[in-house]
């Protein structure tokens, strides 16, 4: 491959075992629905197995070798995960399920606690559902006041708008970094110096930026940050709140139970300090532990050359499928004002069609509203198609996606 960056798709390739199945009898799968959930390395899968093998057991409580390493296992991840976001202190980083979780928490143990009616939070009209509800279930309970920055017909923020809306009743700006629906890469850190001179609070839900692209909670300056491990190599319900650590000392819990408490009496419980607090039950200690070896993975190849491979493959995808008959590609223009999302429609054929011929030539993508249902309604479309690319993707890969759209359109004769 012709590139600039250092990047060994073949290696990284086998690695992947998935990328060997077969689809629809003999079509080779081509899985372009990354920003749903990535794969998983090998390396990830034997770290899971190897926990569950030979250190299995519950954490913080027992005395026994077992325990004492399970413990050690699952806290060394956390100053893993502490340094990958380059947190300053590990103890910012709250184990969660995912990225809804993580918004829901900061939703309910800082929302519920800190803010009174008619303050005003603000989200934006790209965001995916779990930036949405949440944030609606608090303003119905306990009458917040809920805005959205627009989205302008490129797919970016209507930044004029935003810069009016972020004012002194503003308490918290609750924000996407990149589009899971468009792909567009939102100026957070403009967003996070108008919420900055407000004094209001910033919650960036990185769930599609922190797989994709290096991000440094400490030059960023936001307050909050939720992201998901399945989206980058590793396993489902593993997730990240990070917050600055006075925020979250002043929070109250999200969930009671085991582990979150300092001590239970009949009458009353005090709780742990943080990360304990945020942390009830037995966590996913398994998937934790497989989450390490999936932030090994990503430091292996580095960040800033996962962006290039992913800027490099958005660029050929666009320049590829403009011409496909009857194309709309929505969002951003340009491959760097992008993740690798590429969202888009063809005339007279509904999405669920294109992606079940996609998929009958072994191209595995999304088509449906994207659990981002606003920018739908924005585009005027009830649907998109939705090719998102990762570390194991390749020009081929985009070849055979257009491959498979040109019988799409040969079928459904549509012409340009
Ligand atoms: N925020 C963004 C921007 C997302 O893309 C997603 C998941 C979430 C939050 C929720 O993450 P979860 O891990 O808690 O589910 N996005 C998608 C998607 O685009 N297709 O499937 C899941």
């Amino acid at each position: 491959m012709n590139t600039s960056y250092q990047l060994d798709v073949d290696k990284i390739r086998r690695d992947f075992p998935t990328l060997k199945r077969e689809v629809n009898s003999g079509a080779s799968l081509v899985y372009l629905d990354n920003a749903a959930t990535s794969l998983r390395p090998i390396q990830v899968m034997a770290q899971i197995t190897r926990f569950y093998r030979d250190h299995n057991s519950n954490i913080h409580r027992g005395v026994h070798t077992l325990s004492v390493e399970a413990t050690e296992m699952f806290e060394n991840i956390r100053s893993k995960v502490g340094k990958f976001i380059n947190a300053e202190d590990s103890r910012e980083v709250i184990f969660t399920r995912g990225t809804t979780e993580s918004i829901n928490l900061v939703v309910n143990s800082w929302g519920r606690k800190f803010l009174k009616p008619n303050d005003e939070v603000i989200i934006s009209e790209l965001e995916h559902h779990s930036n949405i509800v949440p944030w609606q279930m608090l303003r119905d309970s306990i009458g917040i006041k809920l805005k959205y920055i627009p989205m302008l017909d490129n797919g970016h923020l209507d930044m004029d708008v935003a810069e009016s809306m972020i004012n002194s009743k503003t308490k918290i700006v609750s924000i996407t970094a990149v589009s899971n629906a468009l792909g567009t890469i939102i100026p957070i850190e403009k967003v996070i110096s108008l919420a900055k001179k407000q004094g209001a609070l910033v919650l960036v839900d990185c769930a599609q930026s922190v797989p994709h692209l290096k991000v440094d909670v400490q030059s960023l300056g936001a307050d909050f940050m939720a992201f998901s491990a399945h989206k980058m190599l590793g396993p489902t319900g593993v997730g990240v709140l990070w917050g600055k650590f006075d925020i979250l000392d002043s929070m109250d819990p999200f969930l009671g139970g085991g582990d979150m408490i300092l001590t239970v009496n009949m009458d009353h419980s005090t709780w742990a300090e943080i990360p304990s607090k945020f942390e009830a039950g037995t966590p996913n200690i398994g998937g934790v532990i497989g989450f390490g070896a999936a932030i090994d993975y990503l430091n292996d190849i580095g960040m800033e050359n996962i962006r290039a491979h992913e800027v490099d493959l958005t660029d050929y995808a666009l320049q590829k499928m403009i011409d496909v008959p009857g194309i709309t590609i929505f969002g951003p223009n340009l491959a760097k004002e992008r993740g690798g999302v590429i969202s888009f429609a063809l005339e007279n054929v509904h999405p669920h069609d294109i992606g079940q011929i996609l998929d009958d030539n072994g191209v595995a993508v999304r088509a449906g509203h994207h659990c981002a249902q606003p920018v739908m309604n924005a585009l005027g479309v009830p649907a998109t198609v939705r090719a998102s690319f990762y570390i194991y993707n390749t020009r081929e890969d985009i070849d055979a996606l257009v491959n498979g759209l040109s019988v799409t359109t040969d079928l459904f004769g549509v012409k340009s």
